[in-house]
């Protein structure tokens, strides 16, 4: 990730807005990062030009982080920090050149912690539709036993909150897929397996 500091702007996304078609269409594309990702990055902005002592933060520890502000400003602070740290992360983890399964040492560890990929992406299809209204669903891995789980948050939490090291993970809002996809959110997930850069995750596992 670049710009990891205020002022925070739009970073391009890594593909053309139609790249990920027919399993992420253009329109959902534009809206989410040029329009959702876009005020999440705007009232962050917003509230740190208040607080100087906060510039100095990096987006993950603006995102970590448990400052002394007024209930409602700290609010939007957690929550406008962590809408741009998901976002990017969900954007720089999709490619219109997905291999299609898992890669490198993030095989193993998939084929340790889950006995093989056609059950992590049921137990992950599962969590991801569990989220009941917003949120995400991840494959997070313990930084000390490196040993993966599925999470999810809700809204804009993030696994870097609790201490965990992020992998993989769908964006479950409803703007995420209800233009193309309308309530059906399983068939959105099940598309979404069609994109994940698996290179990328795999260095994300490190
Ligand atoms: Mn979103």
């Amino acid at each position: 990730m670049e710009n990891l500091n205020y002022p925070f702007v739009n970073l391009p996304l890594p593909y053309s807005y139609d790249a990920l078609e027919p399993y992420i269409d253009e329109q959902t594309m534009h809206l989410h990062h040029d329009k959702h990702l876009q005020t999440y990055i705007d009232n962050l902005n917003k509230i740190l030009k208040d607080y100087p002592w906060l510039q100095k933060m990096n987006l993950e520890q603006l995102v970590r982080g448990r400052f002394k502000l007024p209930q409602d400003k700290y609010i939007q602070l957690h929550n406008n920090a962590g809408g741009v740290y998901n976002h990017r992360f969900f954007f720089d983890g999709l490619s219109p050149q997905s291999e299609k399964e898992p890669v490198g040492n993030l095989t193993n560890a998939i084929n340790d912690s889950f006995g093989n990929f056609y059950n992590l992406k049921e137990e992950f299809k599962k969590a991801a539709l569990s989220v009941f209204g917003s949120g995400y669903a991840w494959l997070v891995c313990r930084n000390k036993s490196r040993k993966l789980e599925i999470v999810t948050t809700h809204n804009q939490g993030s696994p870097i909150e609790m201490c965990l090291n992020p992998i993989l993970t769908i964006d479950v809002w409803e703007h995420a897929y209800y233009l193309k996809y309308h309530n059906v959110r399983a068939e959105y997930i099940d598309n979404w397996f069609n994109v994940i850069d698996w290179s990328k995750a795999d260095t994300n596992y490190g």
